[in-house]
């Protein structure tokens, strides 16, 4: 299946990868420039030799696509993946006056009686943006990411551009383009941003009535980020095909620094010992007729049996 691609991409790091310091501080072994290809036609690539939370790509992703960036959605639908980089803008504000949250991030996981005080402010802050709307679009807003830059890109006129629209409507009727791009690497944004964007762009192409979506991705955790990603995009090209009437084509992932981090070889070890397992089925209501206005109830998963989750810690 196309779940042989992402573990050969497991061994090609652990043959060839070099080590290399990052900005975590955690080491990792990499390799600049890999592909990745997957028939979508044959099975939806999430991967079955590990449980991957198909639930929380799918609230992500359509919060992505709703142009909306702040957190308030995401804990609406229970998706915990962004509190950290809203709640460190929080404790970091002169509106915070709880006890002292620097480096709560390795300290949550080093530190038991911090992490308990760490647990409580996140819960405070996570009700708060859920309950009080002054506070939420205050502190629930993460700025320029995925969703603003697809859907609201600022231009130097001041005025804003859709790119995901703009797209959306180009496959509909000049399917042949050549200019098919969402680009989410803003050079001007760059420097104020937390976490500066990894899918950095994608491109979309249409030949015999299928709809394939390149990735071009700067930077890749292999083993908790990947996974993550290729079935968000596999995703994105399922609802784009939908809305287009075109059939799913390939999915193609390329990687710039494609790494392992040095505290999941352990973990690596025992994925790679698993038998992969038949992929499951997407099924998109078929009412949908426009992605902006498509939400969790109307995206399933049919027949995902995986192996179990296999935890790891995050380098953050
Ligand atoms: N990362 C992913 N996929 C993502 C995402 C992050 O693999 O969707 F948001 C990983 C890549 C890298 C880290 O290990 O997060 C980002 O760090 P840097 O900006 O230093 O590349």
């Amino acid at each position: 299946t196309s779940e042989t691609e992402y573990l050969q991409l497991l061994r090609h790091v652990l043959e060839n990868g070099v080590k290399k310091e990052d900005r975590t501080g955690t080491g990792t072994i990499s390799t600049f420039g890999y592909q990745m290809r997957f028939d979508l036609a044959k099975g939806f690539p999430i991967l079955t030799t590990k449980r991957v939370p198909f639930k929380l790509i799918v609230s992500e992703l359509l919060w992505f696509i709703k142009g909306d960036s702040n957190i308030r959605y995401l804990l609406k639908h229970n998706n915990h993946i962004w509190d950290e980089w809203a709640f460190k803008r929080w404790v970091e504000s002169t509106d915070y006056n709880g006890p002292d949250m620097t480096d709560f991030g390795l300290r949550s996981q080093t530190d038991e009686a911090f992490n308990a005080l760490y647990k409580e402010q996140m819960d405070k802050f996570t009700n708060l943006v859920l309950t009080d709307d002054a506070f939420a679009e205050k502190y629930g807003d993460l700025g320029n990411v995925y969703g603003k830059q697809w859907r609201e890109w600022r231009t130097t006129q001041g005025e804003t551009i859709d790119q995901l629209k703009g797209i959306i409507d180009t496959i509909k009727k000049n399917p042949d383009s050549r200019r098919l791009i969402v680009s989410a690497w803003n050079p001007e944004d760059v420097p104020s941003m937390a976490l500066p964007p990894c899918h950095t762009m994608f491109q979309f192409y249409v030949i015999n009535g299928k709809l394939s979506c390149q990735l071009y991705q700067r930077s890749g955790d292999i083993f908790l980020g990947i996974p993550f990603n290729i079935a968000s995009y596999a995703l994105l090209t399922h609802l784009i095909a939908q809305e287009c009437g075109l059939e799913v084509g390939e999915f193609i992932h390329t990687l710039g620094d494609a790494h392992i981090y040095l505290n999941h070889l352990e973990q690596i070890d025992i994925q790679l010992q698993r038998d992969m397992r038949e992929l499951p089925v997407l099924a998109i209501n078929p009412d949908v007729s426009s992605i902006f206005d498509a939400e969790v109830e109307d995206i399933k998963l049919e027949n995902y049996q995986p192996h179990p989750t296999i935890k790891a810690p995050v380098a953050v």
